[in-house]
């Protein structure tokens, strides 16, 4: 059978031949891909490669791609949002997996590594800001998942959520790569992320709108699904870990807790915090010279 071209309005090329809005060619991607939400953290981050050797900024879309112990290395900003993560995994995937030139999907298919590298708000007292957090599971609060295929894991902890709050729409609930998870060493604990799609009611804040649900933090925080409780709040986890089940990719998202909720404090070191996570995550998944 003749393979599905895709068509023009469907997969946007720029003039140069580069993908629509991350702006990049496949040369331009290394396989292992570190991504942060803000535009600024990406220097950060490359900071520490030996050499740089392509750069690119379009919309929040920022990329440099360079070396580091002789590993071919990037890391890309992606902006804030599950909506973002759809835009940024789709035509990942499609550098990797769609020849543009015929525009049809390649036989062989290509297995990136996305490591999120991100800030987080705990949700459990016991979980101070400082710490360093990789998501195991995530449960998503956004309707993303509404529009593919449905997910193989278990939706358990998704649905204890819809019942807590009494929602009228259903979480989705997606998991890291057991390969990148099983490569953390112990300054990480490894949680159960709560991904919303807002940073204030979404997450239970009230500056002048009163949150729909009342009590959320403290609701959510004692929900105890098969041993496991919610940890975290951030806002991109399960549109990285649905579109990498869905996919075909190795996603491992890691936070630097930067708010205790319950106790209602803010890290005054957040920087140092995200430094640290940003060195931590170089060192256990860039090889060693
Ligand atoms: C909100 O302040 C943003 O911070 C977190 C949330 O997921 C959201 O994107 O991640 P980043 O620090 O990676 O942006
Ligand atoms: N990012 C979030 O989404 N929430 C927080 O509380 C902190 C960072």
């Amino acid at each position: 059978m003749a393979k599905r071209q895709i068509l023009d309005s469907e997969l946007i090329l720029n003039a140069d031949g580069s993908i629509y809005h991350l702006h990049l060619k496949p040369e331009h991607l290394a396989s292992l891909v570190f991504t942060v939400g803000d535009p600024d953290r990406v220097p950060l981050v490359s900071q520490y490669f030996d050499q740089i050797d392509f750069q690119i900024r379009k919309r929040e879309f920022v990329t440099h791609t360079g070396r580091k112990n002789g590993q071919r290395v990037t890391v890309m900003s992606t902006g804030m949002g599950t909506d973002n993560i759809e835009i940024f995994m789709t035509e990942l995937d499609a550098l990797v997996n769609v020849d543009l030139v015929t525009r049809q999907e390649k036989e062989e298919k290509t297995r990136l590594q996305i490591i999120r590298l991100g800030t987080s708000g705990s949700m459990q007292e016991s979980i101070p800001v400082g710490s360093l957090l990789a998501s195991e599971i995530a449960i998503g609060m956004d309707s993303l998942m509404a529009y593919y295929p449905e997910l193989s894991g278990s939706q358990e902890i998704g649905r204890t959520v819809k019942e807590e709050l009494g929602l009228e729409f259903s979480p989705y609930q997606a998991n890291a790569s057991r390969l990148l998870i099983s490569k953390l060493a112990g300054e990480f604990v490894k949680g159960v992320t709560l991904t919303c799609p807002g940073f204030y009611a979404p997450q239970g804040r009230e500056i002048r709108l009163k949150p729909r649900f009342d009590q959320m933090i403290e609701r959510l925080a004692s929900l105890r699904v098969s041993g496991r409780e919610l940890t975290n709040f951030e806002m991109e986890t399960a549109g990285y870990y649905a579109m990498g089940e869905l996919l075909g990719h190795d996603m491992l998202s890691l936070n630097a807790i930067v708010a205790n909720r319950p106790l209602g404090t803010f890290d005054e070191k957040a920087e140092k915090t995200v430094d640290h996570l940003i060195r931590a995550a170089l060192e256990v998944f860039v090889a060693k010279n």
